[in-house]
């Protein structure tokens, strides 16, 4: 009799302690919970930017960073494709291994990401694209586009062309036009080529040479160089942005001509994209640049907006544009007309370029 009182006694004790032991244990992950949860609360984003070839780069990869923070909630994993696919491929399938919350992908060239957002839709990750846009077969491989309509951009500069050709009485046939292409195969050269081929066919100007810059001030010196000495008659260099703008306009002054609007005093004139940079809205003001389709690259708070929306159970728009200016110091043209739409000049001087400087540097809105 005894011993079964004692065994029952045994049993209440050891049910008390486990009961005792599950209490403690529980208390101990509530006091670890808020920093394990805090961890676990991170939105995490892989980001696959191209490479770091220009201002508009070094600005984009910046705005990512200062938005994608700890203190705001979110892990940013960032790899530098160094301008080569294969190693965004890889990137994307590191991060695809790594069960992100999102993708994000600054593709440096349009095709051939069939496969790769495949994988990435298989493990139900979604994937956002950046600045340029990528050539897929089914557009379900990613969730949204947030980036800049480039041929709309080309189309702006060109349109600014003919117009400043004809306040100054310069025919068509006068203009012999090189184009200092970027990197061959991203939607920024695509769109800005086109817009310029589509002009030239339109309006009877001549395109002497396409040659791609690839986005570099180095190359775009070098190619412009090589054209210079190869076609007399240059008094155009298109160039498909700043950086390679910056190259050109070194070329064009090392060859003896001078820079500039006045083409019929025998001026190289130098059109350009992005404006991001101080010196570069500083050679408008000083007519190195004739013209400039800005392209803006903060997209860091675009894209926040749209993992947001995501978050909150919503469904961003498929394609979204940043709304862009177009820059010069001329005041001949104070506006163009592109697909009967009016855009308006904004015409830079001393007294306001710093403004339109700030202005860039906040400016995080797009339109649809
Ligand atoms: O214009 C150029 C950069 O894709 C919009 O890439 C971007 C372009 C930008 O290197 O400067």
């Amino acid at each position: 009799m005894k011993s079964k009182w004692l065994v029952v006694l045994i049993l209440i004790i050891c049910t008390f302690s486990a009961v005792a032991c599950g209490l403690s244990e529980d208390k101990k992950e509530q006091e670890q919970a808020p920093e394990k949860s805090t961890e676990e609360d991170l939105i995490v984003i892989g980001f696959s930017q191209l490479g770091a070839e220009s201002d508009w780069r070094s600005e984009n990869t910046k705005s990512m960073q200062s938005t994608f923070t700890e203190e705001k909630g979110y892990k940013l994993l960032f790899e530098d494709g160094q301008q080569s696919q294969t190693n965004q491929i890889t990137a994307i399938r590191r991060f695809i291994q790594q069960d992100v919350d999102y993708i994000v992908l600054a593709p440096v060239t349009e095709d051939g990401w069939d496969t790769v957002l495949s994988e990435a839709k298989e493990a139900e990750i979604p994937v956002i694209i950046v600045d340029r846009m990528v050539n897929v077969a089914d557009d379900s491989l990613y969730t949204c586009f947030v980036g800049s309509d480039f041929e709309l951009e080309a189309r702006k500069v060109t349109e600014w062309l003919n117009d400043y050709c004809k306040s100054k009485d310069i025919a068509a046939d006068e203009l012999h036009i090189v184009n200092i292409q970027g990197t061959m195969g991203a939607s920024a050269q695509i769109g800005r080529t086109n817009g310029l081929r589509k002009a030239a066919s339109n309006y009877g100007w001549d395109i002497i040479a396409e040659e791609s810059g690839e986005f570099t001030q180095t190359k775009g010196r070098e190619v412009t160089n090589k054209l210079l000495r190869q076609y007399a008659d240059i008094n155009v260099v298109y160039c498909e942005n700043d950086n390679s703008a910056f190259g050109a306009i070194q070329a064009i002054k090392q060859s003896g001509k001078r820079v500039g609007s006045n083409i019929k005093d025998g001026e190289v004139m130098v059109i350009s994209f992005d404006g991001v940079n101080h010196e570069a809205l500083l050679d408008v003001v000083s007519n190195q640049i004739s013209c400039v389709a800005e392209c803006n690259p903060l997209h860091g708070p675009r894209v926040e907006a749209i993992i947001k929306t995501l978050e909150q159970g919503g469904m961003p728009d498929k394609k979204s544009y940043v709304d862009e200016k177009v820059y010069s110091a001329q005041d001949e043209v104070s506006a163009i007309m592109v697909n009967d739409k009016k855009y308006d000049i904004t015409i830079l001087s001393e007294d306001n370029v710093i403004d339109y400087y700030i202005e860039n540097q906040m400016k995080t809105q797009t339109e649809n």
